[in-house]
């Protein structure tokens, strides 16, 4: 159960702050519908309280074009609104920091970093990992890997390597006039493997024929088919088609989500604690979705370890029930920014242990990733 140590423990104090932006270059460009990732950058947040360090990073991107987001407009708001209101300032319990956040309008992946890290420090302060305290249990989690856009010889040839490597779903990237061919290619070198698409929302209604087409393959679902804020033309599509879709860029609030669900425009869930703006609304999210039978994953924003670190940790939650996005680091990057290496085993993502998301920042390798460091004292 979350939060139950909350009333029998004294307020939490955050000290301080660090907020640094750090880049981080991915070893082979990242391509989706709405475009190529060539590094990943983000703010990294550090709070302090007494010797403990919680961390989180942001994961939105450079330009809006997964969702609304941006790192100028994160870094601004983290320094000028966020961080003053809550450096020097005690918190009873995360709720209670999320409570400070909440009435600000948007900014979902903004907030969602201030209440990472602080969950994060929450749970070391506690000496618990975060995911007991998120009230998840286990030491590995099922996860499969998200494939970027490229040939279709080149993606059979990627879908093989890594179901060699045992990873238990794999899902292709698409986009207008990718998509049924790649599918039926992949489909016919792998009959069985647990396979599904992520559009990033770059089909309409008009669409649907191709759609329908994509029901003789099997797909575990369809992620994200139409447009980033359309829950109800999901709705239309999902009378229209038999796999089941998987809403991703659309569930930004825990309301969203329950007209998703109700509305049956998603009959699967893929939850990202940012893009809903934090961990309570994010296991509201969770606990909806159990509520309607409706299986949730978690999903991937690229993350480093820190992010890597979190989404494991979620992932050890009951109805997280198919895999996740959470694939090793080093399908990503040279080197990451933490100490630990997070590596699948056939197919299986280890949980960090220890308190808290359970890793340490490597302090050699950080300031040369660091692009920019800034102080916050009371
Ligand atoms: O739609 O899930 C998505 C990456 C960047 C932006 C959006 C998405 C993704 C992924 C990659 O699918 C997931 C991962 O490997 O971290
Ligand atoms: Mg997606």
């Amino acid at each position: 159960m979350p939060d139950t140590h909350s009333d029998t423990r004294p307020p939490l104090t955050i000290d301080s702050a660090e907020l640094r932006l750090v880049r981080l270059p991915l070893l082979t460009p990242f391509v989706i519908s709405t475009g190529t990732m060539y590094e990943r950058v983000f703010p990294l947040l550090i709070l302090r309280s007494g010797a403990h360090e919680g961390y989180a990073e942001g994961v939105m991107d450079p330009f809006p074009d997964y969702l609304g987001e941006t790192i100028p407009a994160a870094m601004a708001l983290l320094r000028e609104l966020f961080l003053p209101m809550i450096v020097g300032k005690s918190f009873a319990n995360p709720a209670a920091l999320q409570d400070l956040l909440t009435p600000w309008r948007g900014h979902q992946m903004t907030k969602a970093t201030v209440e990472m890290a602080f969950r994060d420090l929450w749970a070391k302060s506690l000496n618990l990992p975060l995911g007991t305290l998120l009230g998840g249990s286990g030491d590995s989690v099922e996860v499969g890997v998200s494939l970027g856009i490229g040939s279709i010889d080149d993606t059979v040839k990627r879908v093989a390597e890594h179901h060699a490597q045992g990873y238990k779903r794999i899902k292709l990237k698409t986009r207008p006039g990718h998509d049924v061919d790649l599918v039926a290619a992949v489909r016919e070198a792998f009959p069985d493997i647990r396979l599904s698409v992520d559009a990033n929302a770059c089909y309409s209604l008009a669409d649907t024929p191709m759609l329908r087409k994509l029901d003789a393959f099997d797909l575990d679902y369809i992620e994200q088919p139409l447009a980033w804020d359309d829950i109800q033309d999901h709705a239309t599509l999902q009378k229209r088609i038999r796999t089941p879709i998987c809403l991703d860029e659309c569930i930004n609030s825990v309301q969203a989500c329950r007209q998703a669900l109700q509305a049956d425009a998603a009959r699967v869930i893929n939850v990202k604690v940012a893009r809903s703006g934090g961990y309570g609304a994010a296991l509201r999210i969770h606990d909806l979705c159990a509520a309607f039978d409706v299986p949730v994953w978690c999903g991937g924003m690229l993350e480093s370890g820190i992010g890597r670190a979190h989404n494991i940790h979620l992932s050890t939650l009951p109805n997280f029930s198919k895999p996740g996005d959470t694939s090793s680091a080093s399908r990503y990057f040279a080197r990451d920014i933490i100490r630990e290496k997070l590596e699948t085993r056939d197919g299986r993502m280890p949980v960090p242990r220890g308190a808290g998301i359970g890793v340490h920042l490597d302090h050699d390798f950080l300031p040369e990733a660091t692009i920019s460091t800034e102080a916050f004292a009371p």
